[in-house]
């Protein structure tokens, strides 16, 4: 009973040990339930209020604040309550987003991670996890290809933030007196990405003055490949136009289609040309855990840094996403600023270690333990096999598709990532010949039947549209909970919502 027990009676209260094992058996107890119940098809994968519903407040849940301490006994309701409302991004049947599942190792790491509750600016502070993100950067490095006297890296929050911090790079390389001197010193800058790349490389442009219009979006082919020539137009043309090409993105993996890019030819263009060979690699990267499927990266070696999220493929909890960068020391001559109250030369240990100036942040979570911790737990190969699991459903629901009527694949090719994206025709429009009038009526269908999905709770896909392409849904598979039978259910589901 937690009922007259309030958070000045835990530790570090004097006597207070009992207490805390107690208050926290219980919350394992809470988060028990909830992994059990979020990995039961029986249940539900959401269960979906408005905003101002949650806002009003609903049952004993309310988001105000108090100006008086409340009991424990209410903070495990709230606890309760707030796991009950969100969205049960574990269970088989989310498939919403490219970030999925719930690694039990994982939550221990993250959990361990909040229990030490340090900082990754100094060595000082956190001696064990600087050196685990050295040898894990090491690690993935050498996966990529690296040889071991190249390379260097840092985790950071999130693929956007890794590919700003490509181009920050691949600014700094070129023109080195940006750091002090200001954008005054810099020539109008070109980028170039394809079409189909994350939209993060404008907003990079956008967030360092360079301006999203001088991002030049390269032309892909059907299956939402880069076209090599084409970038090499663009190049062409953009340096006709006065601007100075320096950074090229190719993605390995793009967001909707899964596509990989021809990074052999992309790198043979950059070189040429002498830019800066960035790897979008954020959904992709994962792959190269997997002997089956890492050819698919081939030419990533040849890339000046490379955006890889874990919590991705690999199934980390959020957040753990890396930028790697093939010149070691670049990292923190563009960003260092020496700090002398935190960065002091004249510590006792190396300071080499102090690596936090690498970072354009100063504090900065420790995303890399529980990342260590998957890895000893299911070993490089457990990872490959995860990944090779998440392929194969994709290929299960792509020949579903090509089987079941009233369904059209988006691409006709065998998916070379994990999504699939598809159509429903529903009864009303099946008899309309194709045009604008069926296109109209065929963008409604699929926010039509997402928002029947979440009312109800039963399975959760991701929808857009994309180029001339009205609405169509997006399944991914990033979570090693799913099975066919999550597939079968998702179609026949689909079908069922669809109901005119
Ligand atoms: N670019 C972040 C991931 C987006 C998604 O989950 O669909």
């Amino acid at each position: 009973d937690f009922s007259r027990i309030y958070s000045t009676d835990l530790l570090p209260a004097p006597g207070g040990e009992e207490m805390t094992g107690e208050f926290l058996k219980e919350l394992v107890n809470i988060l028990l339930a909830y992994i059990s119940k979020s990995s039961q098809r029986s249940s539900k994968v959401l269960d979906f209020h408005h905003p101002h519903q949650l806002k009003e407040g609903l049952e004993c849940f309310t988001l105000d604040l108090p100006d008086k301490p409340e009991p424990l006994e209410q903070l495990l309701v709230d606890c309760r309550d707030t796991l009950k409302y969100g969205v049960c991004t574990g269970h088989p049947r989310f498939l919403n987003q490219l970030s999925s599942g719930l690694d039990v190792v994982g939550l221990a790491g993250e959990w361990l991670t909040s229990a030490a509750n340090t900082n990754m600016f100094t060595y000082e502070v956190s001696p064990v996890f600087v050196l685990m993100e050295e040898f894990l950067l090491r690690k993935m490095q050498s996966i990529v290809g690296w040889s071991d006297d190249v390379g260097d890296g840092i985790f950071c929050p999130g693929g956007t933030i890794s590919n700003l911090y490509s181009v920050l790079l691949a600014r700094y390389h070129f023109y080195p007196e940006v750091k002090t001197m200001g954008m005054g010193v810099l020539p109008q800058l070109a980028l170039f990405t394809s079409e189909q790349s994350h939209y993060s490389v404008k907003k990079s442009a956008a967030v360092l003055g360079m301006g999203s219009k001088n991002v030049f979006m390269v032309k892909c082919d059907d299956s939402g490949k880069m076209i090599p020539s084409e970038l090499e137009s663009c190049i062409v043309a953009a340096d006709k136009k006065g601007l100075v090409p320096f950074y090229v993105n190719a993605t390995a993996g793009t967001t909707v289609y899964g596509a990989f890019d021809p990074l052999d030819a992309i790198a043979d263009i950059c070189q040429r040309h002498t830019l800066w060979m960035h790897v979008d690699a954020a959904w992709g990267g994962g792959l190269l855990m997997s002997d089956r499927h890492k050819m698919k990266l081939r030419g990533i070696e040849r890339a000046w840094s490379v955006t890889w999220n874990p919590h991705k493929m690999m199934g980390v909890p959020l957040q753990c996403s890396v930028i790697l960068v093939k010149k070691r020391g670049l990292l923190q001559e563009c960003n260092d600023f020496g700090a002398e109250y935190l960065f002091q030369t004249d510590k006792i240990y190396d300071v080499s270690y102090d690596t936090g100036d690498k970072s354009f942040q100063c504090g900065r979570h420790v995303d890399v333990f529980k990342l260590w911790l998957m890895w000893k737990a299911k070993g490089s190969e457990g990872f490959g096999a995860q990944v090779n699991k998440c392929l194969e459903n994709a290929e299960y629901l792509y020949d579903q598709l090509q089987r079941r009527t009233h369904f059209e694949l988006v691409l006709k090719n065998k998916p070379e990532h994990s999504n699939v994206c598809f159509w429903y025709i529903p009864p009303s429009l099946r008899s309309l010949p194709p045009g604008p009038d069926r296109d109209a009526r065929l963008h409604q269908v699929a926010p039509r039947i997402k928002g029947r999905m979440m009312e109800k709770g039963s399975v959760m896909i991701g929808y857009q549209p994309l180029g001339d392409k009205v609405n169509f849904f997006r399944c991914v598979f990033s979570n090693p909970a799913t099975q066919q039978e999550d597939v079968d259910f998702l179609l026949e589901e689909i079908a069922r919502l669809a109901d005119d």
